[in-house]
């Protein structure tokens, strides 16, 4: 179901479009944001220079950690009175990535999110079953606001408490089903596990997205689920889910709501823009957002882009699955993750030494962190020569909620007598 004449409209249009608006956006920040202002005043850049959509490139990119600068209203393009929304991802010193929104950004928002459901199959009047995360991560609200905007039946499940997902789905019997893909695996093998077949509920479309998958996964959830499964790609800083998505008709490379983010990929060392088909680092420029306008911001996702049709009948740019990411974010079961967070926290902890190993171990179809750290010589000195003592427990529960409290972030704590045979990594 194509719900807006942008998904077919000529490459000309789009780019009449885009140019408008990009024109606006960057005036707008120019004026509003002191970080932008300078950022154009120091690459001899004026809003009226902007001619064409390849002059953007005369701007240098938006990171991460001008994000982090400006902790946590800094790069806000509008006064507090008119948000109506914030949402955060996690961030390398324990402090979030804030983004805001106004009731118009959460209405384009909405749309476009819709259009990623219907690109998924989801159609007015359908239930779906949204098990992605409420709460200061955009996965929740995000399809939930979608997925009434499309006039679906909206289930609200959130992540968890996998038994009740599945008498839910049961018993509402909805046709959509959002998750990342390593919990909807859950939920299938689960079922399995209660004797139960997962290729006989109701569901007919899932829609995953918020961690990298492969084909492989597809594959699997879709035969054990008897659906066909589409991949939805986001970022809060750019809005959250629905910046791009696949259709359910060709699952060929994921549509990008072009007439609200100008997409490019770029060379991530020499930072120029690399031809369509080559993989590099995309980068996104708002075209419409309010609240939080990024200007040419560096997601450190690894894809491609293709303008060919797609066989749907679409004309929008199409972005590859995310083959990896540039910097060391790891995203474990949708959460964002980064070493130098852990390590942050480490540093902290006046009983340990400065090396530390962090193991991603598959149990199941989920992911699991295990940390391993040495205690220092004081501390081992201090415990004697039992370092399996109850001290040494208490060390390890003190660290897990640590992590858990500054980073959010649950992992098994081990700690090594010193110099102890695993290879660890040294910290600085
Ligand atoms: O993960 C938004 C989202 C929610 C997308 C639900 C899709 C579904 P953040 O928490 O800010 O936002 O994390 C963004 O997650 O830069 C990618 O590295 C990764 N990511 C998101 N979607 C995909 C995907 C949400 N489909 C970061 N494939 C991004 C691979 C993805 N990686």
């Amino acid at each position: 179901m194509i719900l807006h004449e942008i998904e077919t409209s000529s490459r000309e249009s789009i780019e009449k479009i885009q140019l408008q608006r990009l024109k606006t956006v960057v005036e707008k920040v120019a004026q509003r944001v002191p970080f932008y202002k300078k950022k154009f005043e120091s690459a001899n850049f004026s809003p009226e220079m902007l001619t064409s959509l390849e002059d953007l490139e005369a701007l240098p990119c938006t990171e991460k950690q001008d994000l982090r600068n400006h902790y946590p209203f800094g790069l806000f393009a509008v006064p507090q009175s008119e948000l109506v929304r914030v949402h955060a991802s996690s961030g390398t010193s324990g402090k979030p990535t804030v983004v805001g929104y106004t009731q118009k950004d959460i209405e384009m928002w909405g749309e476009i999110v819709a259009r990623a459901i219907a690109l998924g199959g989801g159609e007015p009047g359908n239930f779906l079953h949204n098990a992605y995360g409420y709460g200061l991560f955009t996965g929740g609200l995000g399809l939930h606001y979608g997925s009434e905007q499309l006039g679906m039946v909206t289930v609200p499940v959130s992540g968890g408490n996998t038994q009740r997902q599945i008498m839910l789905i049961e018993d509402f019997k909805p046709q959509v089903i959002c998750g990342t893909p390593s919990y909807i695996l859950n939920i299938a093998e689960t079922m399995e596990e209660m004797g139960k077949d997962p290729r006989n509920t109701s569901l007919k479309y899932g829609i995953f997205g918020a961690e990298p998958w492969s084909e492989e996964m597809r594959k699997t959830l879709e035969e054990k689920l008897g659906i066909k499964a589409c991949d939805i790609y986001g970022l809060s800083e750019v809005i959250g889910p629905g910046v791009a998505s696949e259709c359910h008709e060709a699952q060929a490379g994921l549509h990008v709501a072009e007439d609200h983010f100008y997409v490019e990929v770029i060379d991530p060392d020499t930072l120029k823009p690399v031809p369509d088909g080559e993989e590099g680092e995309l980068v996104f420029t708002s075209l419409t957002k309010e609240a939080f306008p990024v200007i040419r911001y560096r997601t450190g996702d690894i894809a491609s882009l293709t303008k060919e049709k797609c066989s749907c009948g679409r004309t929008t740019v199409r972005m590859s699955r995310v083959k990896g990411r540039i910097d060391d974010m790891l995203i474990i079961n949708g959460v964002n993750v980064f070493p130098s967070q852990i390590e942050h926290c480490l540093l902290a902890v006046p009983e340990l030494a400065p090396h530390y190993q962090i193991q991603i171990l598959q149990k199941r179809t989920l992911k699991v962190l295990e940390l391993h750290v040495e205690m220092n010589e004081e501390y081992f000195t201090m415990i004697g020569a039992d370092p399996i003592s109850d001290s040494v427990y208490q060390l390890e529960q003190r660290i897990q909620s640590l992590l858990k409290s500054q980073c959010l972030i649950s992992m098994e704590v081990r700690v090594h007598r010193q110099k102890q045979s695993l290879v660890l990594k040294a910290r600085q």
